[in-house]
Formats: structure tokens, sequence, C-alpha cells
């Protein structure tokens, strides 16, 4: 463990840090900044109300829109001149969101990736190449600071330009890499095809730590099975800190929170209300050290489950479960509620098809219509007709039954749908347009 005094901690003394820390994060915010303290006063809530975990729910939500609307500096907390970084959001869904750091909090951000790259065994010994994109993005300066922390040697590649990537593997002694798990079968696809004599087993590589997007457990299954690595899931926000919420541990089930820097709520997306341990919802954030951009209960939108068990990396921080989607990513189709990861399960479950899919959504007179382009390998791709058709029906059947949706299967051949050297884009609603 990096810090085993925070990731270690007793339940009950976690619980009195957090409400200590908390006590402190949303007087700081209503302090110094006009927005948080109008809030406040309007549900009513004063920070000095706070004396136990409990009263957490009289505390405001905050929205991804107060964000948007507070563009860009309006929800931050010290003066500019103790801003020492900003980074944005990707706007995975609308406009970006601008998130600052005094040293303070790139101190802590380092630190928690640090927890997370020791939590997949790495230590001063391991060369990490971190092929997130540099720039506005957490991803990229997110993991190097993190790996530097450690004491990794760290190798700042950015995303993109797959035989460079290979050729620093093989040369520099790569131990670790850290991408999107879609770029991590990108560069599968790219081994498979244009670099059969390039092995993995003949370089150090071990481990990918891959996050930024939601994959599945069969995404998992299916990299390590095809690079012969440990697959590592890496979670995080902008809006929170940048990855390095929460990670993995050697046991690969479910994600410890860093719970002495973020404190975690599930409520129910449609009424708000508080989800008791154990429940499906929506995740939702509270920074406790964050100093320039706090966060005081904001909606994630992403869709989760929190748990404790007595975790065998002896770690006692909650677990939070696979993130299943977004409330706000989740597609409404003909009245059922799907998520774009239910669907990759379904196809992954079928054999021929690769993990490279896209869902479009249209909608025709008033019926909305989906259309789920997938790859199919270049040897089912080139058999007969019959063999194409058959394999479509199945899918479709599947689809029917197992998520309740009818959906036109459309099979491709290799590289047809476009790459992304960061986040897939797995959904083209048609419909909002
Ligand atoms: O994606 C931070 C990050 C960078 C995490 C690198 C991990 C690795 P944003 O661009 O603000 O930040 O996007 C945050 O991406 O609310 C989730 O919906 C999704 N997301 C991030 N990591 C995971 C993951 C970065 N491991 C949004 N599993 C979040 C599922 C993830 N979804």
């Amino acid at each position: 463990m990096f810090n085993k005094e925070f990731e270690a901690m007793p339940l009950k003394k976690m619980k009195e840090l957090q409400l200590e820390r908390l006590r402190w994060a949303t007087g700081h915010a209503y302090k110094n900044n006009a927005f948080y303290k109008k809030k406040f006063d309007a549900a009513g809530f004063h920070p000095d109300q706070l004396k136990t975990l409990d009263d957490m729910k009289r505390v405001p939500l905050l929205t991804k829109q107060d964000m948007r609307d507070n563009y860009p500096f309006g929800l931050f907390c010290v003066p500019m001149d103790r801003v020492v970084r900003v980074h944005s959001s990707s706007g995975t869904t609308g406009n970006a969101t601008v998130v600052g750091y005094t040293k303070n909090d790139v101190g802590v951000f380092a630190e928690v990736v640090a927890r997370c790259l020791a939590s997949y065994g790495a230590t001063e010994k391991d060369v990490i190449q971190v092929a997130y994109g540099y720039g506005l993005f957490t991803g990229g300066l997110g993991l190097h600071y993190g790996s530097e922390k450690l004491g990794a040697m760290t190798i700042p590649i950015s995303g993109g330009n797959t035989e460079r990537q290979l050729m620093l593997i093989k040369d520099f002694g790569t131990t670790m890499i850290a991408c999107t798990p879609s770029y991590m079968l990108n560069i599968a696809d790219y081994i498979e095809k244009k670099r059969p004599d390039f092995k993995i087993k003949d370089t150090k590589l071990r481990a990918g730590i891959l996050g930024a997007e939601p994959w599945s457990e069969n995404m998992r299954k299916e990299i390590e099975h095809r690079l012969g690595i440990d697959a590592y899931d890496i979670y995080g926000l902008s809006e929170i800190i940048g990855p390095g919420v929460s990670c993995d541990c050697s046991e690969k089930s479910g994600l410890h929170v860093f719970e002495d820097h973020f404190y975690v709520e599930i409520i129910d997306p449609e009424t708000g209300d508080i989800l008791p341990e154990g429940s499906k919802g929506e995740i939702v954030y509270t920074t406790l050290t964050k100093e320039a951009f706090p966060a005081i209960r904001y909606r994630s939108r992403d869709i989760t489950r929190l748990y404790h068990d007595h975790c065998k990396c002896g770690r006692t921080l909650v677990k939070m479960e696979k993130v299943s989607g977004r409330s706000d990513d989740m597609l409404i189709i003909r009245g059922v509620n799907v998520f774009p990861s239910q669907i990759e399960s379904v196809l992954m479950e079928v054999e021929g098809t690769e993990p490279h899919y896209q869902i479009i959504v249209d909608r025709k007179g008033a019926m909305d219509d989906v259309e789920v382009m997938v790859e199919v390998s270049e040897k089912i791709f080139s058999d007969e007709l019959k063999v194409l058709d058959g394999l479509s029906k199945k899918i479709s059947d599947r689809f029917r039954s197992v998520l309740g949706i009818s959906a036109k299967i459309t099979l491709v051949e290799p590289m047809t749908i476009a790459r992304s050297e960061g986040k897939a884009v797995r959904v083209v609603d048609k419909r909002k347009i």
C-alpha cells in the first residue's frame, strides 16, 4: 500500500475523519464562494449544522449545469494567484468544465494516482508508459505525476501513434501502459494485423492501467487474453480531481474509493434520495481536501453500487462496482432503458464479434430506430452470406431476450468503425440533433 495509514484505516476512524473534513470543505465553499453561499442559503443549510454524516442529506446537490453556468472560474474557492494548474473535462456530454488546483491539490492528485499504481503492484522499479492524452484532459498529466510520485520511470508518450507505442514498449522496457481500454484493444488489433512479429510476451509489459470510459468484465477478459497482461481499472472524473478517485486492487473485484479525500453517496437519480449501501444508483461526490475547486455533493451521473467487503488486499476503503454507464448516457429506446455497456456485454458473449461497435439511434416517424454496427473477424466476414445472416440473427435475438429491444444488426468488416485514440464513440444519437 502506498499510504497504509489511510488505505487501511479502521472504519470508525475513517468516518470521524470524513466528518471533520466535510465540516472544513462545506465551510470553505460557503465562506469563499458566492455561488455556494447562495445555494446553501437557499436550501436553508449552514455548515455549522453538519453534526453527523447523516446531515449530508441537507446539503444541496451540485450539477454539471451549475458548473457550466459558472464557466470558467466561478466555482473556484481561492484567489486566482493560488491556482497553479487548470484542467478541463472532456465534455463527454456537452460543454467542458474548467477545474483548478492549488499546490496542495496537485499534491493530492499525485498521491491518489500513486496509490492506484501501487495497488496494481507497481513500485519504483516499474516503467510506466503514459498513453493517455496530455493537455487539458486529466488523464496524461494525472498518471504522469502519480507515476513520478511513486518513483517509477515515466514515459510521457501521450495517445496515438501505435507503431511508436510498440517501439517504446520494446526499447524502454515498459512494464505498464496507461490508456483507455478501447485504445488497448486497438493496440491488440494493430499487432495482430500489422505486426504479427511483435510478441508482447517477449517484452516486459505486464499490465494495462485502463479507464476514462466504461468497460465490462468481458472486455477485461478479452484484453487479458489477447495481450497476455493484467488489465486494471482506474476511475475518476475531472470535476473531482481526475484519475485516481478509485481503482482496482490485486483482487480485481471492485474499485476502492480513496475515502479520506472523497466522500461518496449513492442517490436515486430520479428523486435525489440517498440509497442504502449496496443499492445501485448515481454516485455523488464531495471532495474533502480540495482547495481551489471543491465539489460539494456533485452529481456525477455515473451509475454504480458501493459496498464493504473484507478485501484480501487489506484495504478497508469502500468499494465501487465497475461503472455500468451514466444516467445521462442511458439510452431510452421505445421506453426501454439501455446502457451502452449492456449492449457491449451482449455482443461480447457472441462468438465471432469484435469489441468494436457503434450504436446508432434515430427516429423513424415516432418510433426509435436502433442500428448496431458490429465488426466481425476477417474470417467470418469473408464467409458465405448464410453465415453472416445467422450471426446477425443470433445477435438480434440476444438483444431482444436480454435487453428487451429490437435492433438492426449490421455486420461490418474489421477496421470499418473509426478508431479513437482517446475515448471511443459508442453511441451516435441522431434523435438529439
Ligand atoms: O476520464 C479521468 C480519467 C482519466 C479516468 C484517465 C481514468 C483514466 P473526464 O474526462 O472528466 O475524466 O471523464 C469522467 O468518464 O464520470 C465516467 O463517466 C467516465 N469514466 C472515467 N473512468 C472510468 C472508468 C476522466 N474506469 C467520466 N470506468 C466519468 C467507467 C469511467 N467510466
